[in-house]
């Protein structure tokens, strides 16, 4: 357990940056090249601790993976190329790696054992071995099947339609994942819109995959052909040189080649919301997914409300907007996000017991927070605790640009899951 002092006070954020390849597409990447016939290359993967997990994992299927910096080469042998693992499959700290992988190999013709560290046996996995059940999957695990260690019988699958109760990315790909080998035409339906990468993706392998509304289409039987992937920077490790630059006066930042899948980008929504101007320069569209370069001012903001459909496109920034209400003019109210009670820690309880030992006037709901915000009044440093988990952690980080004294991070290390050097890059540039 390491602690990371951050010393940040009177610090602006100009000039041009970059930040690392977004995890979920890293993960799917890795996933879907290993399922693919023939090649797969990679380009700006994530050396993030979760994505190198779905390596390990992957490799202990049976796949060749080589691995040269952030340019991965996955020699694919097809949906039908996967081998028995000689050992658990470790998934780490890593829900997406975990949720995916039970949908995969749920239809695999042997059996596997998958299981993670601490907080990762403590998230549910019911949520995905519950619909996989009904298509034909066989699950051991704590609590009936709902904690890992989970083992998985795979077997034949047969499609089913299968209406979520969350807005899930990793429920719908997982789904998506095992109606590749069903028999028949598996449809999703989620209450709205998740991040959409695993369709995106898997028609740059050349499947085809329907998405009407909220419902998604897919056929058993196809063949994924290998491609080559240029992963953008993670929208969600953006965000919080997004919040640096926002709310310290005197701040002009460039962040280059960062995805913008407007799945992912509901915090530009409520930004705006919230009275700022952000620029998204240089759009373009790789492998299926919008990148942009965002240029952000430091601003005054003011309060908002954020529910409904917005908050499956900001799930995992929830943590940093709650830091950056407590800048704005006036009273957020954050509801519909229940989600973040299963996160890597219950990001409601953790949030609000951080920002209130620095002095941020926070109350956590069943569903959300309320933020009273108080700008321009300094927040206090002393101790803070990542509780390990890698979001919670760099949200402090940042804060410590509004705090009197350092912050000290303890648990730090975990901020490696998503975004390793973070550490070096807000302590260090600009
Ligand atoms: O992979 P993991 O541990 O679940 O990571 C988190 C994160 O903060 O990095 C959530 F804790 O991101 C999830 C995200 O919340 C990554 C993800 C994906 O790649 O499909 C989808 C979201 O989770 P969910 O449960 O809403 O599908």
């Amino acid at each position: 357990m390491t602690d990371y002092v951050f010393d940040s006070k009177g610090k602006t954020f100009t000039g041009e940056m970059t930040v690392p390849g977004d995890k979920s597409i890293s993960h799917r990447s890795v996933m879907l090249g290993s399922i693919a016939e023939g090649t797969t290359t990679v380009e700006g993967f994530l050396l993030g601790e979760d994505c190198l997990s779905t390596i390990r994992c992957m490799s202990e299927l049976g796949v060749t993976i080589e691995r040269d910096g952030e340019h991965v080469t996955i020699h694919g042998n097809g949906l039908k190329g996967l081998t028995e693992p000689k050992t658990v499959l470790d998934v780490g700290n890593s829900g997406t790696t975990a949720r995916l992988i039970i949908g995969l190999l749920s239809g695999q013709p042997f059996y596997s054992v998958i299981s993670g560290d601490r907080s990762l046996n403590k998230r549910p996995m019911d949520r995905v071995t519950k619909p996989l059940k009904n298509m034909g999957g066989t699950f051991y695990g704590r609590e009936n099947g709902r904690y890992a260690p989970l083992s998985i019988v795979g077997g034949a699958l047969k499609a089913i339609h299968y209406q979520s109760p969350v807005a899930s990315a990793q429920v719908k790909s997982s789904l998506v994942l095992a109606g590749l080998q069903a028999s028949g035409e598996t449809t999703i339906e989620e209450p709205h819109l998740s991040r959409d990468h695993t369709e995106r993706m898997l028609r740059a392998f050349g499947v085809t995959i329907e998405t009407e509304g909220t419902t998604h289409r897919v056929k058993g039987g196809q063949t994924l052909t290998a491609t080559h992937i240029r992963v953008p920077g993670d929208f969600s490790s953006a965000a919080f040189f997004i919040a640096a630059a926002l709310i310290t006066p005197g701040s002009e930042l460039i962040i280059k080649n960062v995805g913008i899948n407007p799945t992912r980008t509901g915090l530009l929504t409520v930004l705006e919301n919230m009275g700022a101007s952000i620029e998204l320069l240089n759009q373009r569209e790789e492998n299926f997914e919008p990148v942009a370069d965002l240029h952000i001012k430091g601003q005054s903001l003011k309060a908002t409300t954020v529910s409904g459909e917005v908050i499956p496109r900001l799930i995992d920034e929830i943590p940093i907007l709650a830091l950056i209400a407590s800048q704005a003019e006036g009273t957020t109210v954050i509801k519909d996000a229940e989600e973040l009670r299963v996160k890597e820690t219950d990001r409601i309880q953790t949030v609000c017991e951080e920002l209130t030992k620095i002095g941020v006037q926070i109350e956590p709901t069943p569903d959300g927070m309320i933020i009273q915000g108080q700008p321009r009044t300094s927040l206090k440093g002393g101790r803070v605790k990542s509780h390990g988990d890698h979001r919670i952690g760099m949200m402090l980080g940042v804060a410590a640009v509004l705090t009197d004294q350092p912050l000290i991070l303890e648990e730090g290390e975990a901020i490696a899951v998503s975004f390793p050097g973070f550490y070096d890059f807000f302590t260090k540039n600009k």
